[in-house]
């Protein structure tokens, strides 16, 4: 037995709790609670998935970026009362667009939804405008975390791994938009930094389907490259 594997062997914890995930049960060792497991949804802004807001103007469907609401309100609710942390992200630049790349601003100025340009929701993916806030129905609650972000990953230009540090958390569960981009971006960061990570699919969209599947798709790959991907359903069932 390698020394990791006798570690992996000597972390498993007695009375263990794994949700029914693909490609292996999650987390390996069944060591799940809020001492170790924190909620993250991801960019659930009117500019993702609310009319008027970035995606709609983009000419994309927001009916897909919307599916989600209700199964991460369900998500949110367990984990609350259970007092599991949650850390809400949003993406958005600062006013001044000092924080915006010039390659995200040429790219969707090209497709009419230039970033920082005024749109029916206010000033495009601007921190401080109607399109950026958290859509009502997935609104934190007081005392919950908020990463604002720059870029499509968490990890960049943001305090989260220090967040995730100090709450002493090794276990994410992934919600929000969109699966092909903000949430894989993040994912893949964090499992390179050695969390383990679950995608909750229904909880999770992009803006086309194909992506959302494929996406999906590439975490389960090689044993489960990225993490392993559940229900909420399945996860809520097994939440200790
Ligand atoms: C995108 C995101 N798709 N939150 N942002 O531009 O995924």
């Amino acid at each position: 037995m390698s020394l990791v594997d006798e570690r992996i062997e000597a972390a498993r914890v007695p009375n263990a709790v794994t949700v029914a995930s693909d490609p292996y049960p999650w987390p390996f060792d069944g060591d799940l609670g809020p001492h170790n497991t924190a909620l993250v949804v991801i960019d659930m802004q009117t500019d993702f998935c609310a009319p008027g807001g970035y995606v709609d103007v983009m000419g994309y469907d927001i009916s897909l970026t919307r599916a989600p609401i209700k199964p991460i309100q369900s998500v949110l609710k367990a984990m609350r009362a259970k007092g599991y942390p949650i850390i809400h992200t949003r993406e958005g630049h600062k006013p001044d667009l000092s924080d915006l790349p010039a390659n995200k601003r040429w790219r969707s100025q090209r497709i009419g939804a230039g970033i920082g340009d005024q749109g029916p929701c206010g000033r495009i993916l601007v921190r401080g405008e109607p399109g950026w806030e958290i859509i009502p129905e997935l609104a934190p609650e007081p005392g919950e975390m908020i990463i604002d972000k720059p870029g499509k990953g968490t990890f960049i230009a943001t305090d989260f791994e220090l967040v995730l540090r100090m709450k002493n958390i090794r276990n994410i569960v992934f919600t929000g938009v969109t699966t092909d981009v903000c949430v894989h971006t993040t994912m893949r960061d964090a499992n390179d930094r050695g969390y383990e990570c679950l995608l909750l699919e229904d909880c999770c969209a992009a803006t086309k389907v194909s992506n959302h599947l494929a996406a999906i798709d590439m975490i389960k790959m090689q044993g489960g490259v990225f993490g392993a991907v559940a229900t909420s359903a399945a996860f809520l069932e097994a939440l200790p």
